[in-house]
């Protein structure tokens, strides 16, 4: 697909505003200014997401079209810092369309590899354990890293989070077609 097509299906906050054709989708989620947008636009070589500069801009479910598939860019609204009641529209929006929505099949779980899993993503991979969803794991700004501290943060992520990680860089391109042949064993081409 040329990525000057729009790929952009539907910006939703509501079921009412989300595809209907029943295709399946793969959601990518992570705290916000963890690299979410930039890896959908690594991966699928298009500028397709917004790439925000400030962190947290991106409020509403971003539905896009891909060949047999959707792919949802779910930007990160720090739900582990805020009570249910408290929790603003676009946060029970994200609750309720990874709660109930259908079509989802698994999530791509993205976070900066310089940081280690905190209450986030633990609630991410809480709702795929629910859920009974694929999940892996994808670790950004490998480029920031030298040598020595790549090897030692895979393995730490490896380690705390005894799923298939992949570490990338969005920048450079590795570790992309790991990512890619991960997301295609679901049989969504990417
Ligand atoms: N060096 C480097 N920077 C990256 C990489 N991935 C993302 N960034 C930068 O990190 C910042 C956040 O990236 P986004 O893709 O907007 O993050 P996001 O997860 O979509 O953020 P929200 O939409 O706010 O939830 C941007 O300044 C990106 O350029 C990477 O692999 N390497
Ligand atoms: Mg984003």
């Amino acid at each position: 697909m040329s990525p000057k097509i729009d790929r952009l299906v539907a910006s939703a906050l509501v079921p009412a505003e989300m595809p209907t054709d029943g295709l399946i989708e793969l959601a990518f989620l992570g705290r916000s200014n963890a690299g979410k947008s930039s890896l959908i636009n690594a991966l699928t070589r298009t500028k397709m997401a917004h790439v925000s500069a400030n962190p947290g801009k991106t409020q509403r479910i971003h539905f896009y079209r891909m060949p047999n598939w959707h792919l949802v860019d779910l930007p990160g609204y720090g739900y582990a810092k805020v009570s249910k009641t408290t929790r603003n529209e676009f946060g029970q929006a994200v609750e309720k369309y990874l709660s109930t929505r259908q079509e989802l099949i698994g999530g791509v779980l993205v976070q900066d590899i310089r940081r280690d899993p905190e209450e986030e993503e633990r609630q991410i991979l809480q709702w795929a354990y629910e859920r009974n969803l694929f999940l892996i794991v994808v670790g950004t700004k490998w480029d920031r890293l030298n040598k020595t501290e790549q090897r030692m943060r895979t393995e730490r992520l490896q380690d705390l989070y005894r799923r298939p990680f992949y570490a990338v860089s969005n920048r450079t391109g590795e570790g992309l077609k790991q990512v890619r042949e991960a997301i295609g064993t679901l049989g969504l081409a990417i």
